[in-house]
This record gives C-alpha cells, structure tokens and sequence, in this order.
C-alpha cells in the first residue's frame, strides 16, 4: 500500500503522462556514458575493492566480499577423507542445478555417458527460474548473428571475448528452437510467430520472452527433460572441493550433504562448474535479485583449484530493483517493461535518461539522480527511488498490457495493495548479474584439463556488462557446449589417483601471506545474514 505522501507525488507522474507520450530522453553520448560510469557506478567505488593477495590472480582488484572468500579456509581442512572410496564414480560430473547445468546434463547423458548432477538446493533451485524478461537470439528476418554479436560486444565495451561472443550470437537462434520443440512456452503473435520485445542496448527485438517469468518456463521445461530421460539428479549436496588427479587433472568433487553433515566423494572423469553466481554476497551492501543459492561457491572452488578467473571486479547493478515496499526490496523489476517503453522519472515525474540505454549507464544515471540531484522518490526509512511509469504500457499498447504481459509482477505488487496497471512503482539498482568468473574456451573448457565451466561462474562472454537476455542465452549455448565436450573428452579420460594437494597447497599460501586467522570457511553455501558481531575482516551485510 502507497503511503499518503508517495500517492501525492503519484498525482505528478499521472498529469504528465500523455504530454509524455512518444517521448523519449536523448541517447547519452560516450564521453557521457564514461562520466557517469566513473562518478556513480558501484564497480567505480573503490572502497569497494580489494587486491587479491593469493592465487592466479594475485595482485588483481575484486570487490572485498568476494576477495575475502576467495582466500577463505577450506570447509574441508581439517576432514579425513578417503578419496579412493567413492560414493558416486560417473563420466560426467555436473555441479549445478540450474540452466546451465540441466541443459549441460542433457546434452552429455545424449552421448551415452553416465552423468550425474549435483545441486545445492533443490534441482532448478537457481538464478535461472528468477529471470523474467526472455532469452536473446536473432529470430526476426531483419536481424542476424553478425548484430547479435556488434550489440553485445559494444554493451560490454569491447572488453567480450571475440570467440565466446562469436558462438553465442550464432548458437542462440537454434538454442531457441531446442527449448521450443522441447516445450518452453515463449510468446508469440496471433499467427504463431515469435514476439521478441527490445532490451537495454538492442539494436533489434530480440528478447524472447515467456511473459515475465521466462526463466521458470526455460527451467520447467529442462527439468522436466532431464527427470523424464532418467538422468541422475543429487539434491541438496554442494560441491565443497574440486579432486584434481596427480596431474593436475580434473577427477571429481567432496560433496557436503546439508541434510546429514556427511562429506562425500564423487569421482568423474570430467567435471563442469555451472555453480552460479554471487549475488548473495550483497557487495557494497546492495540488495540483490538473485536467489539464495548464489555465494561464488564455484569460483572459490575453481580458484583453489588454479583456474585463472577474469572481471571478478565486474558487478552488474540491474536499474531497477523494486525499492517499495521493503517486503520486496532488491527483488527484480524486468527490463521488459522499458523494452515495452514504461519510462523511468524523477520525483518532478521529468524524463532524465533514454530508457534503454544499457544497464551500467542507467543505473549509474538512477544513482545519479537519487544522490548528486536530489531528485529521488522518497520512500519511508530515509532511500530514494526512481518512478517507473509502468501504467504509460497501456496508454501506448492498450488497456490489458500489462496484465497480460507481466502477471508475475502484477501479483507480486498487488500483494501489497500496488496495482501496477494504474499506479507507478518506484525502483532503484539491485544486484544481479556477476560479470566475471573462469576464463573459457568456445568448448567451454577452463585453463585445468578436464574442468569446464558453463554460465554464472564464468567470464567473458558477456565483458564487463551484459545485455538483458543474453544470460539465459550464455547458460544455453555453453552449458549445451560444455555438455557435449565434456562427455566426447570422459571417453578417452584414464582415471589417476585423485588428490586434494592443491588444496593443501592454497592453504599454505593463504598462510605464506597471513591470511589463515580467518574464521569463516569457503564455500559458505548459503548467506551468511546475522546480527552477531562478524570476525574482523569478513564483510558485513548491511543492506545500504
Ligand atoms: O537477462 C536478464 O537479466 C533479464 C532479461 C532480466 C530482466 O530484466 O528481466
């Protein structure tokens, strides 16, 4: 429910509307993009940041919540385990549940390899069922791969890697016939043809969307797949630890099963991380969209293991997280109401940025506008926000826009007494996307033979900020690539002792540099959100 004050400041939003209409704020230009990246982007921040004082990346920036697990004790340090007694002795290894991992399950399991998945939480526990807005791919006659490929790599300044980009732009159309053919429900015109609707930076619609739940229809769809082909799923049991053999290879994971406290073994001739992202880390205290799950657990354990990482220092901040009420804060607000053309404003309900620009620069301009202009929306407990004009959907498409295309957001409001057809919300940026994570190749293997990586947990596909709809693609295109290779590599794999030297090893340089005091353990699974007084050095979670 609206407080009395936030209905007075509606009042101005709704006698501007149709002298709004058809108006759009002017494109920033790039001296202007760079000005307000560098003043008001969180990743600019630099108390923020860290220097990474162990491992590959040593001497590299990160943000200090992730610094701090990264070069965090082993949970398994003081363990005994026997790693020639397997619980679990499979092809293929895939620790994660979500889309990555399901769709990598399914295309291994189709080269008659024995496959396992191992999840955290419940299998599609995991960003991909939060996303909303659609998946991204050249479907219409006038777009193609080649402007797929020249819109991602200018929205991640030119910081993509070519070859990642290059697959992902020419994969994704037959990525989009897979999950159709599979079932996934994706919008479509009356005569049956898709209906891509624009994202922040896109040159063509290109955003497939099943209404504004896309990721829980994608991931419905993949579960289901991969439950009815019978292919084995362990639930609640996260990877803790990669095995590495005596040459370094990868030869499975200890497993940590929540319910029973026991650690397990599963050895695998080939393993794939598609672990997720780091949301739940709350860096520089923002909320987040991202599910529970997503505390970095695959690049804690890919960094021990020596996989080079790469943008750790690159967060993506998605404009508009919902910032009333606070029931809901953080939670995602969907880029497909701007690519529709709801507006964002400023408490004068003035225009004050395109409404698609991509997703650093507008939440860098939101940033602005709340802090250096003090032209915020208030909202109770002292935040500002910014207006959403989502009512201005039915105006420009007609009564029921919104209804129909967003019914997720639609209850999620009017669960608070906000009918979102008629009455504006107010947004400001969450954290949602982890830009960086394990260098890959185009077969989506990592630097460490017989260790590939697919999705959240990697980087360089998306550079150092990603398209709307691009994230649903990447954990398609190489959680598919990472599926096939991984299974075609498990069938020449010779199994040698397995190890976990290198874990011993990271300790005694965690120790080298007197960083081994520290309390927490790494992986920590799940958030850690406490009112205890936190040991020195941890990051808090104080939310703004
Ligand atoms: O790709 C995404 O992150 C996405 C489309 C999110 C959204 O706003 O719906």
């Amino acid at each position: 429910m609206y407080t009395p004050e936030i209905r007075n400041l509606i009042k101005k939003v709704e006698e501007t509307r149709l002298s709004r209409l058809g108006k759009e704020f002017r494109r920033m230009t790039a001296d202007e993009k760079q000005d307000v990246l560098e003043r008001f982007h969180p990743d600019h921040v630099k108390e923020g940041f860290t220097t990474l004082e162990a491992g590959v990346n040593k001497g590299e920036r990160a943000p200090k919540e992730l610094a701090f697990l990264l070069q965090a004790k082993s949970r398994i340090r003081d363990a005994s385990l026997n790693l020639n007694e397997f619980d679990y002795d499979v092809d293929v290894l895939i620790i994660g549940g979500g889309g990555a991992g399901a769709s990598a399950a399914l295309m291994a399991h189709e080269q008659g390899v024995k496959t396992l998945v191992v999840t955290k939480l419940r299998f599609g526990d995991s960003n991909t069922v939060m996303a909303q807005g659609g998946i991204q791919a050249a479907t219409l006659p006038s777009d193609s791969p080649a402007i797929h490929y020249l819109d991602t790599i200018g929205g991640g300044h030119y910081t993509n890697t070519p070859e990642l980009i290059y697959n992902l732009a020419l994969d994704a159309p037959k990525v989009i016939k897979w999950l159709a053919q599979l079932g996934v429900m994706f919008d479509r015109e009356h005569d049956g043809t898709l209906k891509p609707v624009h994202g922040g930076g896109t040159s063509r619609r290109r955003m497939h969307p099943a209404r504004d739940y896309s990721g829980a229809e994608i991931m419905r769809v993949l579960r289901d797949e991969v439950r009815s082909r019978g292919i084995e799923v362990v639930e609640f049991s996260p990877a803790v630890e990669l095995i590495l053999d005596e040459d370094g290879k990868a030869a499975g994971a200890v497993l940590y099963n929540l319910e029973t406290g026991k650690y397990l073994i599963a050895r695998a001739k080939t393993v794939i991380l598609a672990a997720g992202g780091s949301g739940r880390l709350h860096y520089q205290g923002f909320p987040t969209t991202n599910h529970n799950g997503a505390t970095a657990d695959g690049l804690v354990m890919a960094y021990r293991a020596g996989a080079k990482l790469k943008f750790v220092d690159s967060v993506q901040y998605h404009p508009t997280g919902a910032l009333f009420p606070p029931q809901i804060l953080g939670l995602l607000v969907t880029e497909k109401l701007r690519g529709m053309g709801a507006t964002p404003l400023n408490v004068q309900a003035e225009l004050f940025v395109h409404h698609l620009e991509t997703r650093d620069v507008e939440a860098a301009a939101f940033i602005r506008e709340c802090r250096e202009k003090k032209l915020g929306v208030p909202v109770p407990g002292g935040m500002a926000g910014i207006w959403l004009d989502t009512p201005l959907l039915d105006v420009i498409h007609g009564q029921g826009t919104v209804e129909k295309n967003f019914p997720a957001m639609v209850r999620q409001y009017s669960r608070f007494g906000i009918n979102i057809s008629r009455d504006p919300i107010i947004v400001y940026p969450t954290i949602h996307y982890q830009n960086g994570g394990m260098e890959i190749n185009a077969d989506s293997m990592t630097g460490i033979e017989n260790l590939f990586a697919a999705g959240e947990n990697t980087g360089g596909v998306q550079g150092r900020n990603r398209l709307a709809g691009n994230s649903l693609l990447d954990i398609l295109v190489f959680g598919r690539r990472a599926g096939i290779n991984a299974a075609l590599k498990s069938k020449e794999v010779k199994l040698k002792q397995p190890t976990l030297d290198h874990v011993a090893a990271f300790q005694r340089e965690l120790r080298e540099q007197g960083l081994d005091s520290r309390e927490i353990a790494a992986p920590i699974l799940l958030p850690h959100y406490t009112h205890k007084p936190e040991p020195a050095n941890s990051p808090e979670h104080k939310i703004f």
